[in-house]
């Protein structure tokens, strides 16, 4: 009989995928992490039976974390990462030679420990000496006054369930935006805007109260709850098209999804996300 593992909500929708066989499943002082090998999408991460990433459609969520930020960022030498333990974003960000340093602080040893063994198709940068990983919580990370600041800040965290409800509060990105340089960027996920409505809207509210330049964007990944998936920019006055040609045209020769198109596009919204943000801002 056919195995499949469904990310279900509410029993009212399931995003499932066929499983040729499962690769690894534990639980982890914080979280249940599973891989599997699945028919459709190559080999995918799991976490408290939610998908995290898959082989088959990661390169568009990691390149579209850290592109946009560092073609618009006037500085991208120092950066800091939370969560991302698969390491996508990471080999992303080191596939730029002027960066000089990335911290990663993951709270899960077992997550970073499953996807080296199992995926290391994804996270192909473990090895580079610029990479510093620190297995701990990111939310006390950006707690230190004493970090030399960073150009940008990216937030890959899990959805708001377990270990990363922190990452959606306001406590936490008063301390980003303290730990940035005076150009800095921060990048965070920011889930679906039609399944998870409410997280979607209460994030880039949260980030205004902070931020002077903040900007939803978005595109479609196919393993992910919702298929429209959300990022938030936000930086201390760098724009979103304040675009660097030289990083662009590098990135575009490199990159397998992202370009300087779908960098721009990604920023135009649908009607019924414009007036959800035209609302929130006169509420404000
Ligand atoms: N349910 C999808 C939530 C996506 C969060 N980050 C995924 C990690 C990929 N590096």
């Amino acid at each position: 009989m056919a195995l499949w593992y469904d990310e279900v909500h509410e029993d009212k929708l399931r995003f499932g995928a066929k499983v040729k066989r499962t690769l690894f499943m534990g639980q982890s002082p914080y979280q249940k992490v599973s891989v599997f090998e699945t028919e459709a999408l190559g080999k995918a991460l799991m976490i408290d039976d939610l998908w995290m990433c898959a082989e088959g459609d990661e390169i568009v969520y990691h390149e579209m974390i850290t592109h946009v930020a560092m073609t618009t960022a006037k500085r991208s030498e120092r950066v800091l990462v939370i969560g991302g333990g698969d390491g996508g974003t990471v080999r992303e960000i080191l596939s730029y030679p002027h960066v000089k340093h990335v911290d990663m602080v993951e709270i899960d040893a077992m997550v970073v420990e499953a996807c080296k063994e199992h995926l290391p198709e994804i996270g192909r940068a473990w090895d580079d000496p610029r990479l510093h990983l620190s297995i701990g919580d990111g939310l006390a990370w950006v707690k230190q006054s004493h970090l030399e600041p960073y150009d940008i800040i990216i937030v890959d965290g899990s959805d708001p369930v377990g270990p990363a409800v922190g990452l959606f509060n306001e406590e936490f990105y008063r301390d980003c935006y303290a730990r940035l340089s005076d150009d800095g960027i921060l990048v965070t996920q920011a889930e679906s805007p039609k399944l998870f409505r409410e997280v979607h809207f209460s994030l880039i509210r949260t980030l205004k109260r902070i931020f002077p330049v903040v900007k939803p964007y978005y595109q479609s990944i196919m393993i992910y709850a919702g298929a429209l998936w959300a990022w938030i920019y936000a930086s201390k006055g760098r724009k979103h098209d304040d675009i660097n040609d030289e990083l662009m045209a590098f990135t575009e020769n490199r990159s397998e999804f992202y370009n300087r198109d779908i960098h721009l596009g990604a920023f135009a919204v649908p009607n019924y996300i414009r007036r959800a943000l035209a609302e929130d801002d006169k509420g404000n």
